[in-house]
């Protein structure tokens, strides 16, 4: 008696002391902490103890082994494998073609109607016997429908009378490792490459599986595993069979492996004299080099391509265009089934008169020039993955070419993995932007999805910000930000809450008042960082080189490298002149937005020093001088990170010790570095606009000589 008392204790202890348990964050959102709620358990009781999975390929049995170990370690239930449905409830999945039985229990849907990656879930009633179905015309669509459920479970929701159809809007969901073969990461912020090119093929190390299946859990489904400032090495044998073996890990999680090509191989390692596409030498080596790669990996998914920028080779090396370059590739792959992502990120050699306005300049002339099998691959925004910009122009001017979204997960210019920024708001904010490409509603999501104007061949990618630290991502709250790519790329119309609902619940705490108040301050995050980085439209003001910190001073080298060419700050006033009567990178945009953009009265305050450059005194609608507002955002950053600090000591014995600890410690780094950047660019700013600062702002900690004078040699990702 006294024992057994003992050992309820115990376990009441271990049940409800959950801060106790250190969590170090490598499970990221598939910890599957075990449910606590009663009725959640009771339901899956009734509902999930009898498991009947049918088909045996790779990715079925990944799908099988995976909901299996999740069910379990999420309700601790114990699970009879079926071959039957019994018992009060039964968990039937599998594809149509599978088992005749799954398409009886869906006689309203057609085998094709999910398409190979969507899927079903379905409460059946037999009886008093609940059948959930699973149900998809591909392997893969089983595979992302078991793992919704396990999300639905770990995120106690609702799990009776399931009626759920889901397809993915984009046909391809990438990440793009910058993964150099040294195994540093160009703009990495979390430790080394997860790829150890060294010991690659003989030793797997089991970080690939967990990394696939947590891409797998999110619908991503190809990655590009090297930097696209790309080494011309990766395409040697002895590479190659690297990547093979990193390939057979992702398979049986539905994962395509690409590579980026460089331009030059065929001359670095070919000893070609050229690397003209047009040579008929160097289409024979793409070709075979396309064979000898395919040979060893059959779904090998195809090159991305950076070319003719920031120094890269590429065709108008050759005085060819990208799409003469891009044509090339694809003809090379597509005997296989392989595809090219052309990026459209492109810097001249000549510095151009707004760099804003290049991309669209080079690629719309090349609008239909592009093979079935190319994807041009367009930065969300027209310079650099800012903190905010304004939607890239060419979404929505290439009709005839698929275009595809380029996010950046890892956080270049957002603080280098020190600062909680939440993306899913900038992804979401550009995803929503409306093109007005064919009229109202030409959303930025619907040209990428294919909608907008009928293309099939559909993608987007996210730059990770993986890495090899044990929480993968350096600040635990860059894991959300990997989720939610997945998730908008899975279906771009979920809301930044919802993503964040859900990851909070299966990362952090199920608890829905705390939950509710993390959201909240996510929610909050980007604007804040917008705010003490670049409010109103600025942009591209951070510190040279490695990108860390403020330097709107920076004023050397390539014009376009420089943050003075970007705020253009003088005695006059600030901002880049992109309208009509400057720069004219408004007449970029479709009607009627070149108009909004181009009267700084309806130009959105968020964006108008993007458009305009405008005197220090010119008022706002808060009735305020640009200047004084401009010192109010800066401060208004500031104050939030400072909320978030508050906020986050009331969770202290809340949730888990080590999380809550890590988190603390970067939200006093990043309140640390919102001063730095406010009073940096305030001091800067101020050597131009000479008024002082309003009421409401704090006083700098130090004077501008010393902002100017820091120096940090070993930032990483460079
Ligand atoms: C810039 C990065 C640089 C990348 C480049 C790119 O600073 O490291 O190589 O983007 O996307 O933002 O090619």
């Amino acid at each position: 008696m006294y024992r057994a008392y003992t050992t309820l204790l115990i376990i009441f202890v271990l049940a409800t002391a959950g801060p106790v348990r250190a969590d170090d964050g490598y499970r990221l959102w598939l910890r599957n902490e075990p449910l606590t709620d009663r009725t959640c358990l009771k339901e899956c009781n009734r509902r999930f103890e009898n498991v009947m999975i049918t088909g045996d390929s790779p990715v079925l049995k990944t799908a099988h082994d995976e909901f299996i170990a999740g069910l379990s370690e999420l309700t601790g239930m114990k699970i009879n494998e079926v071959t039957e449905p019994s018992g009060s409830g039964t968990i039937v999945a599998g594809t149509f073609s599978s088992s005749a039985y799954i398409a009886s229990l869906l006689p309203d849907v057609a085998p094709g109607h999910t398409g190979e990656e969507g899927y079903i879930i379905r409460t059946v009633k037999q009886g008093r016997r609940n059948i959930t179905v699973v149900a998809s015309g591909g392997d893969k669509g089983v595979l992302y429908g078991l793992f919704h459920l396990l999300r639905l479970i770990s995120t106690e929701s609702q799990l009776d009378n399931l009626s759920i159809t889901e397809r993915p809007a984009m046909a391809l969901r990438l990440l793009n490792h910058w993964d150099n073969l040294d195994g540093t990461v160009e703009r990495g912020y979390a430790g080394g490459s997860i790829w150890n090119w060294h010991l690659l093929p003989g030793y797997i190390s089991p970080r690939y599986r967990d990394y696939a299946r947590a891409n797998a859990s999110i619908g991503i489904n190809g990655t590009v595993i090297t930097n696209v400032n790309a080494n011309a090495l990766a395409l040697t044998p002895q590479y190659l069979a690297k990547v093979a073996a990193v390939a057979d890990v992702m398979r049986p999680f539905g994962i395509k492996v690409y590579l980026t090509a460089r331009f030059s191989a065929p001359q670095e390692t070919g000893n070609l004299p050229t690397s003209d596409p047009l040579d008929p030498g160097v289409i024979r080596w793409w070709k075979d080099k396309a064979a000898e790669i395919y040979a060893l990996i059959p779904d090998f998914g195809g090159f991305l391509v950076k070319a003719n920028s920031e120094g890269q080779p590429g065709p108008q090396n050759y005085g060819r265009s990208h799409a003469d370059g891009a044509n090339m590739l694809a003809d090379a792959v597509s005997p296989y089934g392989g595809i090219v992502m052309w990026r459209a990120f492109v810097y001249d050699n000549n510095v151009p008169v707004d760099r804003a306005k290049q991309a669209y300049n080079e690629f719309v002339p090349l609008d239909g020039k592009f093979r079935d099998n190319v994807l041009v691959q367009v930065k969300n925004g027209p310079v650099d993955f800012q903190p905010r910009e304004p939607f890239h122009p060419l979404f929505g001017a290439m009709p005839s070419t698929p275009l595809m979204m380029e996010f950046q997960v890892t956080q270049e210019y957002l603080g280098c993995a020190t600062h909680l920024v939440y993306l899913a708001s900038l992804y979401s904010e550009v995803l929503r932007s409306d093109t007005y490409a064919a009229g109202p509603r030409s959303e930025v999501s619907k040209v990428i999805d294919g909608t907008l104007h009928s293309h099939s061949l559909t993608g987007i990618a996210g730059v990770a910000n993986i890495g090899s630290e044990r929480n993968w991502t350096g600040h635990l709250f860059g894991q959300a930000n990997w989720y939610s790519f997945g998730r908008l790329a899975w279906n771009p119309d979920l809301s930044p809450e919802e993503i964040a609902m859900e990851w909070i619940r299966m990362t952090l705490t199920r608890d829905p008042s705390i939950a509710s108040g993390i959201c909240k301050m996510m929610l909050s995050s980007r604007e804040a960082a917008v705010n003490y980085m670049t409010p109103l439209g600025l942009h591209h003001i951070m510190a040279e080189g490695h990108h860390w910190g403020p330097g709107p001073w920076v004023d050397h080298g390539r014009p376009d490298w420089t943050s003075v060419y970007y705020h253009r700050a003088d005695t006059a006033g600030i901002g880049f002149d992109r309208t009509t009567a400057g720069s004219n990178a408004v007449s970029q945009y479709f009607p009627p937005l070149n108009e909004v953009f181009n009267d700084p009265h309806s130009c959105p305050e968020n964006l108008l020093l993007w458009f305009h450059h405008l005197p220090w005194n010119y008022q706002m609608k808060s009735g305020r001088t640009l200047w004084n507002e401009m010192c109010l955002k800066y401060q208004e950053g500031v104050n939030t990170v400072d909320g978030f600090r508050g906020y986050w000591t009331t969770l202290e014995d809340k949730i888990d010790r080590e999380q809550y600890e890590h988190v603390r410690q970067m939200l006093a780094i990043q309140a640390n570095e919102s001063r730095w950047w406010k009073d940096a660019c305030l001091l800067y700013f101020q050597t131009f606009s000479r008024m002082p600062f309003p009421e409401g702002v704090e006083q700098p900690q130090h004077t501008l000589e010393y902002y100017r004078g820091l120096k940090f040699y070993y930032v990483p990702g460079i």
